[in-house]
């Protein structure tokens, strides 16, 4: 088989790229492991920046978000006894939408198919060669209830490594070619998904003396909340009592949050993490193969579609061999334009982590500098309309600057 780009993984940055290439009249094939099913149902982030939302409209997959993502103006902020809310559309003069990960991989999946695209799901890549040379390929093995078992191999002009942070992409690349940058945060996040209204309209991020806690929603019937756990947290550990008692104690918002059924509860570990660079020969990293941030900040996804807009307008450039940028278009540059993004996005992601959770400590006396530390933090942000227009223009996100040179 061959094509001009193989993607591996069709999650939002390869279903993304797939799509923004088939509007340049480039061909790709996706590869995903998984079944179609599993992926159109995974539940994870919920928040998208005003420029994913406008990036969708403009591109045709936005009908359905237009009609059932909730448009939000503003974050609160509980500390202390306090609340303070952050008002986007007045700092900064955009918003964002809630609207599930699960729901864009859904309108993706349907536009590259209604387009005629390729994604063979059930299909894990299991190595990649030739990444350096002018002809890479990709083996992969179909295998599952829904296909015949075969071997196979897709021959590319460029590969793609948008397979997430335990995907193939990455593992291909010389170590000594890579940089990578981590943190480990010494906690977890313990989300559920449950059925109540919402108890209020807009987020709440909530620093409590006993760890952070997240409200966040799907639909006017449907709760997403999250509480700071141990970093292996067993949710074995969380029968549905005790997370609506923890719940109470951290949002401290009365008869306001109703418990419902909880119809899913996960363990998500925190990470920051970046390999730099991310481009090795004709493989490009993409999202979570490249980088990692912690979710306080609601940026995983829309960094991993930020990455793909950058490769589709280089990948379009090359292929229309526009010699006016020759030597120095944007695939050439994709890694510096990406990585100057990133890091801020990283930096921010890390700010939020850091103002908002408990940090467990062996000395008492670190933890309540800590802890002081953080309420001046917040307090600074309730009181300074500086600080609060630093932390809204970040959450509705930073534009990306397309025309980083070389040697950043
Ligand atoms: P994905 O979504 O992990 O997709 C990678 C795909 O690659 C497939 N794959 C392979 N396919 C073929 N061969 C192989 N060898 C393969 N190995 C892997 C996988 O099956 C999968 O389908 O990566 P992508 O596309 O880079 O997208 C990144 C986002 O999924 C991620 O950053 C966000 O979910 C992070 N995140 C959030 N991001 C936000 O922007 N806003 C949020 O509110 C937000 N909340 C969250 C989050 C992530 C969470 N979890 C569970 C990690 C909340 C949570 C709880
Ligand atoms: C979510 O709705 O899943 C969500 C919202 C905000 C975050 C992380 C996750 O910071």
């Amino acid at each position: 088989m061959r094509t001009q780009v193989g993607i591996v993984g069709a999650g939002p940055a390869g279903l993304f790229l797939s799509h923004l290439l088939h509007l340049e009249g480039i061909e790709s094939v996706v590869l995903e492991a998984r079944t179609r099913h599993h992926i159109e149902n995974r539940i994870r982030a919920g928040v998208l920046e005003h420029g994913t939302v406008e990036l969708m409209k403009n591109t045709g997959v936005g009908a359905r978000l237009q009609r059932e993502g909730l448009t939000h103006r503003g974050v609160e902020l509980r500390f202390a006894g306090r609340s303070h809310r952050i008002d986007f559309e007045e700092l900064t003069g955009r918003s964002i939408t809630v609207y599930a990960q699960q729901e864009v991989v859904k309108d993706l999946v349907a536009a590259r198919l209604a387009g005629g695209g390729q994604i063979l799901f059930e299909a894990e890549a299991t190595g990649l060669d030739n990444i350096d040379g002018p002809h890479p390929r990709i083996r992969y093995r179909r295998e599952g209830p829904g296909v015949t078992a075969e071997d196979g191999e897709l021959v590319c002009d460029f590969i793609a490594g948008c397979d997430g942070f335990h995907g193939v992409a990455r593992a291909a690349i010389p170590p000594e070619a890579l940089t990578i940058f981590e943190r480990v945060y010494p906690f977890a996040w313990l989300g559920i998904l449950a059925q109540t209204p919402p108890a209020s309209e807009e987020l709440i991020y909530a620093n409590h003396n006993r760890g952070f806690a997240l409200l966040s929603m799907r639909s006017p019937q449907i709760s997403r909340l999250y509480l700071q756990c141990e970093p292996d947290e067993d949710p074995a550990a969380w029968p549905d009592a005790r997370i609506w008692e923890e719940l109470h104690t951290r949002l401290n918002l009365g008869a306001g949050l109703i418990e419902g059924p909880v119809l899913q509860k996960g363990v998500t570990p925190m990470r920051s993490f970046v390999a730099e660079p991310l481009r090795f020969g004709n493989l490009f990293l993409a999202g979570d193969a490249a980088h990692i941030v912690p979710p306080t900040g609601a940026k995983g996804l829309n960094l991993a579609v930020a990455d793909v807009r950058v490769l589709a307008a280089g990948l379009a450039e090359h292929y229309r061999r526009d010699r006016a940028q020759a030597g120095n278009g944007r695939l050439d540059r994709y890694s510096a334009i990406c990585l100057r993004h990133a890091w801020k996005v990283q930096r921010f992601s890390w700010w939020m982590t850091s103002m908002l959770h408990r940090f467990p400590s062996d000395n008492p006396g670190d933890n309540a500098f800590d802890h002081r530390r953080q309420l001046a933090e917040l307090d600074y942000l309730s009181t300074s309309r500086a600080a609060s227009q630093s932390l809204a223009e970040n959450y509705v996100g930073l534009d990306v600057d397309m025309d980083v040179s070389l040697d950043v």
